[in-house]
């Protein structure tokens, strides 16, 4: 995968460097370029903002930079290739507050992309206008990392790089890793536990030590539903029923859920029988 980078702040995403992302980067299973906006300035004042038409608070980035950034990302690709097949249209992710949520599934899609380009804007946000050019030649997808304001899109762009970067095909060396993890199974993960098995007066649940395998993965996957109830009760009522087996449903109905075949919702206390 290639990914392209531009911000006003490139040293912002030097943390790519580190750590698996770097190291993928290291490996060549990622190709990582971060551009200065400034760049494709042509003032004396490398001047990337102005003021809002219509007025208001803030700054509004300039729409010529941005375009002159994009075309020299579009001419640095590789010809589409002699045999017919068109190369896809790159991605241009643009974080924004504004944007659709950026979640697991999303990093997902993303990570089967060949090419994404990530425009971070400052200030009050990127000229409208850039995003319906582009879309020309990108396929324009604003996202936001969650429903808070950040300065700039740089931090969200660390985000997203590193967990689309990880599902990459030999990123993260055991593939086993990404299946247990936190939402992969619509859940989140089940507590974890290392030695010692008694520390500071404080065990670890028995059945963990017990050796019975059929048993522990029970344990876990009822630790997954209690956890995701009490923390995040909205991805409880968003599980497909089909997905849960007879144990899931009792455990879920013990947490006060009712199941059927058209989904999961909450009883309320007057509802329920027991
Ligand atoms: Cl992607 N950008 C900015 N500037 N603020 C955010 C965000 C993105 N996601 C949440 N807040």
């Amino acid at each position: 995968m290639r990914i392209d980078v531009v911000s006003i702040f490139p040293e912002y995403l030097a943390a790519l460097d580190l750590s698996l992302i770097g190291k993928a980067r290291r490996e060549g299973l990622l190709q990582l370029h971060v551009h200065d906006l400034r760049d494709f300035t042509a003032d004396r004042h490398r001047t990337v903002d102005d003021t809002p038409y219509g007025g208001g608070a803030g700054m509004v980035m300039k729409p010529e930079p941005w375009a002159l950034a994009l075309e020299s990302i579009l001419a640095g690709r590789p010809a589409p290739a002699e045999s017919g097949s068109r190369a896809a249209r790159p991605v241009l992710i643009v974080p924004s507050p504004a944007g659709e949520v950026f979640n697991q599934a999303l990093a997902y899609e993303l990570a089967e992309e060949d090419h994404l380009v990530f425009a971070c804007g400052r200030y009050e946000g990127i000229d409208e206008r850039v995003l319906e050019w582009a879309a020309q030649a990108f396929t324009v997808r604003p996202v936001s990392l969650g429903d808070y304001v950040l300065n700039g899109g740089e931090v969200a762009v660390l985000a997203m790089v590193e967990a689309i970067g990880r599902l990459l095909p030999g990123v993260v060396g055991n593939p086993e890793s990404l299946v247990e993890e936190s939402h992969s199974d619509g859940l989140l993960e089940y507590p974890v536990y290392t030695k010692p098995s008694e520390w500071r007066g404080r065990g670890i649940p028995e059945v963990l030590l017990s050796g019975n395998h059929a048993r522990i993965a029970r344990h876990r996957r009822d630790e997954q539903l209690r956890r995701t109830a009490a923390r995040r009760p909205d991805l409880i009522e968003a599980l497909d029923p089909a997905g849960l087996d007879k144990a899931d449903k009792a455990t879920l109905e013990g947490l006060g859920y009712a199941v059927t075949p058209d989904g999961v919702r909450a009883v309320q206390a007057s509802e329920r029988t027991s």
